[in-house]
């Protein structure tokens, strides 16, 4: 491909590259490194991308399908692993002819690139997870070795993604992981066991599969990190529909949890639970056009049954406003039958081309959706503010992570309806703010169109003002919460579960087993953890015990750390003894001595100290990174130093476009490297007293017009 022609392409994604460079033909890594150099203009710091077609073994008259792997230079690519991961056996490096014939490129010329909508359909094509979630840059040839361009790893993943048709996809893949799993052997069955066989050498390997793990740093790769996380800690897999992940037991839980808690406080509230369809007509799903507009591209279509079109496509909801208000307006047929109030649990489609991250963006999200009716605007503020407390508290009590809650701009809120409420998050390694959770009041504009009217019992029936078009609210928070939290929290070991929502609070570990020890002492040091874990189950606590014997304690205590357990007790002889266990926190590490007669007190106690630890720690960081900007010169600096600006704001929608294209040129001037999105406002935070001195006295730093408000700016996810 020309320069021309990729930064076409790229511009069609909304995607931007780096450097665009001619050199000297390469025919090496070390070579290409070189020519690079010569040129002067690599973005600091870049990697190199491989790019390797591999052949199957296939029937003797069978055309073989060739696989392209995409990787970081320094990646191994073990074919073994792939081959088994793909189905295919003996995977082999493939000829230049087979280059040639499929992708029309020679070997120092391939990469990524040489696939096309012609070829990529021909091929398999799998690309490395820590590639494929990387914001750095990498180098690729566009067509030939003699030109390099450099593009984002996220990027790399999308250009592919653009390539896929409904029967081909790029798959994604841990090669990492898939190198480990291939190297773990089944356990063998007892009867097969030979004592020899189950030497150190076996555990070993394991073992180091196992520890590998985390291999990549939250500061220095935090997408690459957050994936990895997230698979390691048997929260989600990989599916091979590309934005869509499985929900694994180990999060899905979490999921149950908020589930439970906020269940009970809407139900208190008044509010039912109900179950509405996945589809929606096109007639129905266009009708309030305003509110449809924008979002048209993300909308998903079914058009096929089996091999006969269907007469007319159904979407798949991407929310469910226009699915349930025909029904409002049916049952809702006089003032008496007011207040409304609907919840579902349910999953939605939006089909999104950016590139896709696990609980974050994913092109089927699972959420909670409210819909309420009500006669008077004042109940439907009310509850519009008492929800979006409940959706704060889910987060800050049982996430353990601060959010600020506030009113959207013009610009930022529902666009069918009057005002967004929000509670915004703050992931501090990326400087981003997060939109957690959203509580909209809608007015009036959907009973108008749908015609959810009741005569008002306050005017003289029949007259000319009696028709009373219903206030409606509605209000979601989704699994993206999972996400945030795993963000906020997690460290270079892997999870940190706040003790509320973790599965297993408790893990207790049998530690100091010899081979010199008696049956019976071992056993003594076993059923005592089995019987510490069933005392701390019967008060309440979700304790287990990991009483495998085919794994070390540090194997186990590297493996439940990575999952984010919050507190690990170690019995070993000496604990007996003392008839003691040694708690060790996840989320600091401190250890702590727990008398077994004090289990039932001191360890809630010490998970809920966990929970206000994690809470505080991660409060503490938000407060220090919102930054007060009365000057416009201190907006970007802030953000590069990964903060949120808030600003005494004029609150203009012209003046909030301004501020997000003039950040993002400014930030692109000082560092090439640096996200250059620019900031939007996150939010108008409803306690204004924070800031001290009322935003009226400022001018608004980006436009001197008057300021109304304090507003948080800043880059956002
Ligand atoms: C994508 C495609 C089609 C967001 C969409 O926030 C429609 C939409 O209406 C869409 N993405 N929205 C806004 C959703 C508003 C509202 N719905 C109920 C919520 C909370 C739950």
């Amino acid at each position: 491909m020309s320069m021309a022609d990729i930064t076409s392409k790229l511009r069609a994604l909304n995607l931007t590259h780096g450097a665009f460079v001619s050199h000297a033909p390469t025919t090496s890594p070390a070579s290409w490194k070189e020519e690079l150099t010569k040129t002067g203009n690599v973005p600091t710091p870049y990697q190199l991308v491989k790019t390797l077609v591999f052949k199957p073994k296939t029937a003797k008259n069978a055309t073989p399908i060739p696989v392209i792997v995409i990787a970081r230079e320094d990646t191994e690519t073990n074919s073994s692993a792939l081959g088994k991961r793909l189905n295919l056996k003996d995977l082999r490096l493939a000829s230049a002819d087979i280059l040639q014939e499929f992708l029309g490129v020679d070997k120092d010329a391939l990469s990524a690139l040489s696939l096309t909508p012609e070829t990529f359909p021909k091929v398999h094509t799998i690309i490395d997870a820590s590639l494929a979630e990387s914001s750095s840059f990498y180098a690729l040839h566009p067509s030939k070795s003699d030109a390099t361009v450099f593009l984002r790893g996220q990027d790399i993943a999308t250009y592919l993604r653009s390539l896929e048709t409904p029967e081909h996809t790029v798959l994604v893949e841990d090669f990492q992981a898939l190198k480990a799993e291939s190297l773990v052997q089944p356990a063998p069955s007892v009867a097969a066991k030979k004592p020899e066989q189950k030497g150190e050498k076996e555990d070993a390997r394991i073992e180091g599969a196992k520890l590998i793990a985390i291999g990549i740093k939250k500061e220095v790769d935090f997408a690459g990190w957050y994936t990895n996380v997230l698979i390691k800690s048997e929260m989600i897999d990989y599916y091979t529909v590309s934005g869509c992940y499985i929900l694994k037991p180990w999060s899905y839980t979490i999921w149950e949890a908020i589930q439970e808690w906020f269940n009970a406080r809407i139900k208190d509230m008044g509010v039912e639970n109900a179950y509405f369809p996945l589809f929606v007509s096109q007639k129905v799903l266009e009708r309030e056009k305003d509110h449809i507009e924008g979002f048209a591209p993300e909308v998903a279509w079914v058009t096929r049954a089996g091999s006969s079109e269907l007469e007319e496509p159904v979407a798949i909801r991407p929310t469910s406003e226009t699915v349930m208000y025909p029904y409002y307006a049916k049952w809702i047929q006089s003032y008496r039958d007011l207040p409304l109030k609907l919840n579902q649990w349910n999953s939605v489609v939006r089909w999104e081309f950016k590139n896709p991250q696990p609980f974050l963006r994913t092109r089927e999200f699972l959420w909670q959706e409210g819909h309420t009716a009500h006669a008077r605007k004042e109940d439907a503020d009310i509850e519009v503010r008492q929800i979006l407390d409940l959706y704060r508290r889910v987060y800050e009590e049982l996430l353990a992570v601060p959010v600020i809650p506030g009113v959207k701009s013009e610009k930022e809120k529902f666009a069918g309806g009057l005002y967004t409420t929000t509670v915004e998050g703050f992931i501090p390694t990326s400087g981003r703010g997060i939109q957690a959770a959203t509580s909209h009041c809608l007015g009036q504009n959907f009973s108008k169109m749908f015609e959810i009217v009741v005569e008002d019992p306050e005017k003289p029936a029949g007259s000319k003002d009696s028709k009373l078009f219903v206030w409606q609210n509605s209000w979601g928070l989704s699994t993206r919460a999972i996400g945030v939290m795993v963000m906020v929290h997690g460290d270079n070991q892997g999870l940190v579960l706040p003790p509320r929502v973790a599965s297993v609070q408790v893990v207790v570990i049998p530690c100091g087993l010899t081979a010199k020890m008696s049956a019976e002492e071992k056993k003594r040091i076993l059923d005592a953890c089995d019987d510490t874990a069933a005392t701390l189950k019967k008060a309440g606590v979700r304790a287990r015990a990991d009483l495998r014997d085919t794994y070390t304690p540090g194997w186990k205590f590297a493996d439940w750390e990575q999952k984010g357990v919050p507190l690990r007790l170690e019995i070993g002889p000496q604990d007996l003894r003392a008839n003691k266990t040694l708690g060790v926190r996840r989320d600091d590490a401190t250890r702590h001595d727990i008398s077994i007669k004090e289990l039932t007190t001191a360890v809630p106690a010490l998970l809920n100290k966990i929970q206000d630890d994690m809470y505080k720690r991660a409060n503490d960081i938000f407060q220090a990174r919102l930054k007060t900007v009365t000057e416009w010169d201190q907006l970007v600096p802030t953000l590069d130093a990964k903060c949120i600006a808030v600003i005494p704001w004029c609150e203009e929608t012209s003046c909030e476009d301004d501020i997000k294209e003039r950040s993002a040129r400014a930030a692109e001037q000082t560092d090439e490297r640096a996200p250059s999105a620019g900031a939007k406002s996150l939010c108008i935070p409803f306690n204004q007293e924070r800031w001290g001195t009322p935003a009226e006295g400022y001018k608004c730093p980006a436009c001197q017009r008057p300021a109304k408000r304090w507003s948080m700016f800043g880059r956002s996810y």
